[in-house]
């Protein structure tokens, strides 16, 4: 796998800009993409990053998307005088020309090109490119909302194009909708296109009755196309998430691209005075960590809106800390989406149930807005997290106020979420006869003898423990949690002959060391229980087995059987463990690939690589003797080295579906991002 995240960047683009009064244009300003690249320096990320220069798009680059004619126009702009621009402009909506606009609008659109390369040809894994003027707006024959051309659908066709891709994902999280590249994909299912968007019932710019869920792609492209409609504003960290987990990442996967492109919009972010959401900058980082998991972690991101410069400068940086595989802060604010938000979550599954094989045991008609009529009768529940966070008066207030808001939030906001980094991400115990599998990044363990580990593992069966092989390995285990636990690493691994054992003593000390919650997520057959203690440990029990107790909130089994046929576990992440992680959220994560384990390398990878947006991503994970064979897979993806592959699906086994459907029914309440369906839900409030 190719290492090392790109940075995209050129000072010139900061020449386009407003010459005259425009209320509706002025705040795609200069300082954008200036006080992103500054921060960056100041958290020392660009140091961090491979920087790639740019260059500029040529005409047969931009007429993969646009036709000769408005090529012309937008070149004939470099020449005008000011009058002459005012007019020009005013041909388009929401748009104006500077005499540098052409050069910069092919920079842009160079810049973005040039990231495809270089995460296509290996040179580096992802990237980022900060571009201006953004381009999802723009049409063949149309400039639109501050964009020229086209930048990431160009950047699609070329990749289609130079290096014969079949399949492109393109994530569109700016909080307008893209209907440029809507449209330009519209009958392609070659590329899957997603966006969600402020959309108010068509009441929000553009307006457009197309941006709505029901628009699902055109003749071979039908289901290619996912709008996720925002009826309100103020959504949030849990709005997004429960989009991705139960739209965006269910469908990506089964559709399994070769190349991800994000149309990177900060809009959505807290405090823009375009999106009025409330997604905190952390966001932006789990939305990352999620992309990173598809077409072998290549993930090209291109900057679109985002008019909140803090706002916008702290999210970009979290972005490009998360391509670069920092640790990730957890997510601000209680983890419920808001009535509205599962909604237009489930509009959109209905939507898509006849065109993708995860969604279709779905029961699903669309529903008329229920939160619409409410909020018509004078109710104003919404309940993102973000907008709470601030105060509740901040949504739908567009004025300086809450700029100057936003911006003292986020001073200290940042404070508490800026991490330092462990100067070690891995450390692992496992036989030394088995240590050459291990990527070379990794610290090997070579045991701690303290009288605290000591008095740990005493507590337990005195007769396996006194067997000095196992007593060892068990030592090294808890050396391996401990540095987790004191932030000396991130992430560990231990190698274990009775990993149930090892499990209970692991959550023992946990409990000794006063962690508060630990999520524990155990793969395979489980012979020693363990204890619960009231919400300080959540267990999930992934077993081929039927689960002998009833279902609780905090002892969770999933009777699960994945095999080569079925290779659909992602499902099962997405749909339920991934939603009750988030919900809990724990403060360390605890992987167990236990005997008879049925995930395999990738779906223990799946789990473990996602489970990173969890507990500031601290995970141990135990791993079998029997099942040493994952060892090398695990390892490397603990240091970001390795991603699941689930390739070819067989049709989804209809009994599994049913029963993530019934644990959602059963657990939503509790834990409240498994909520995907409108009808139970409101049923439920
Ligand atoms: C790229 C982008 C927004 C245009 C808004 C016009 N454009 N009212 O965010
Ligand atoms: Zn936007």
């Amino acid at each position: 796998m190719a290492s090392g995240t790109a940075l995209v960047y050129d000072e010139e683009m900061t020449s386009h800009k407003l010459l005259w009064d425009d209320p509706i244009c002025n705040i795609e300003v200069p300082e954008r993409l200036s006080s992103c690249f500054e921060q960056l320096l100041h958290y020392n990320l660009v140091e961090r990053c491979i920087t790639l220069p740019v260059r500029e798009g040529t005409e047969d680059e931009i007429m993969l998307v646009h036709s000769l004619d408005y090529l012309e126009v937008v070149k004939r702009t470099q020449v005008m005088m000011e009058e002459e621009l005012k007019k020009t402009s005013a041909d388009y909506d929401s748009v104006y020309f500077h005499p540098t606009t052409y050069r910069c609008a092919k920079l842009a659109v160079g810049a973005a090109l040039e990231l495809v390369d270089a995460v296509m040809s290996g040179k580096t894994r992802n990237g980022m490119a900060l571009v201006r003027p953004p381009g999802h707006h723009s049409q063949r024959n149309a400039a639109n909302g501050f964009c020229i051309f086209n930048n990431v659908a160009i950047a699609a066709k070329y990749a289609q194009r130079k290096y014969g891709l079949q399949r492109v994902l393109i994530v569109d999280w700016d909080v307008h909708h893209g209907q440029g590249i809507q449209y330009q994909f519209d009958e392609d299912p070659s590329v899957l296109y997603f966006s969600w968007h402020r959309f108010e019932h068509q009441q929000f710019w553009p307006s457009l009755s197309e941006s709505n869920y029901d628009a699902v792609g055109q003749g071979k492209g039908r289901g290619f196309n996912i709008n996720v409609p925002w009826n309100k504003v103020g959504m949030g960290n849990s709005d997004y998430i429960a989009v991705f987990l139960h739209v965006l990442l269910p469908l990506a996967f089964e559709f399994d691209p070769e190349l991800v492109l994000v149309s990177a919009g900060y809009d959505s972010g807290i405090g823009d005075p375009e999106g009025h959401m409330s997604a905190t900058p952390e966001c932006f980082s789990h939305l990352t960590n999620f992309l990173m998991r598809l077409a072998k972690g290549k993930l090209c991101l291109v900057l679109e809106g985002g008019y909140h410069l803090r706002s916008l400068s702290e999210s970009v940086c979290m972005t490009i800390k998360t391509l670069l595989g920092d640790p990730l802060p957890c997510l601000s604010g209680a983890m419920a989406p808001c009535l509205s938000a599962v909604e237009s979550i489930h509009n959109v599954r209905a939507a898509h149930k006849p065109y993708w094989k995860c969604l279709k045991y779905e029961d699903s008609s669309p529903l008329q807005d229920l939160s619409t009529r409410s909020n018509q009768m004078g109710d104003t529940e919404t309940t993102s997290t973000g907008t709470q966070l601030l105060s509740p008066q901040v949504a739908g207030k567009a004025n300086s106020e809450e700029v100057v808001r936003t911006d003292r939030f986020l001073e200290l906001h940042m404070k508490n979420i800026m991490l330092p980094r462990p100067p070690v991400k891995t450390v692992v115990a496992v036989d030394e006869n088995d240590s050459h599998m291990l990527p070379a990044s990794v610290q090997t363990e070579k045991g701690m003898d303290t009288k605290e580990l000591k008095s740990t593992i005493s507590g337990f069966d005195a007769e396996l423990v006194k067997e000095e092989k196992i007593f060892k390995s068990l030592m090294n285990m808890l050396a391996v949690l401990d540095k987790i636990i004191k932030k000396e690493v991130t992430n560990g691994l231990a190698v274990s002959s009775i990993a149930s054992l090892s499990c209970a003593i692991a959550l023992k000390h946990c409990n000794n060391l006063k962690v508060p919650k630990v999520l524990c997520v155990f793969a395979g057959d489980r012979d020693m229980k363990i204890d619960l203690d009231d919400g300080k440990v959540l267990l999930i029990n992934i077993s081929t087995k039927q689960p002998e107790e009833t279902n609780t909130k905090y002892n969770i089994s999933l009777n699960w059987k994945e095999d080569v046929e079925t290779n659909n576990f992602f499902s099962a992440v997405l749909g339920f463990i991934l939603p009750v992680a988030y919900s809990y959220q724990p403060d360390l994560t605890v992987v167990v690939a236990g005997p008879n384990q049925s995930l395999g390398k990738n779906g223990i990878s799946l789990l473990v690589s996602l489970l990173q947006g969890l507990a500031q991503s601290q995970i141990l994970v135990l791993i079998q003797e029997t099942e040493v064979t994952l060892l090398q897979d695990i390892a490397k993806t603990l240091v970001g080295d390795f991603t699941p592959y689930f390739g070819t699906h067989a049709p989804v086994l209809r009994q599994n579906i049913q029963m993530l459907k019934e644990l959602r029914q059963q657990l939503q309440q509790e834990w409240k991002m498994l909520q995907c369906s409108a009808k139970v839900s409101i049923a439920e409030r």
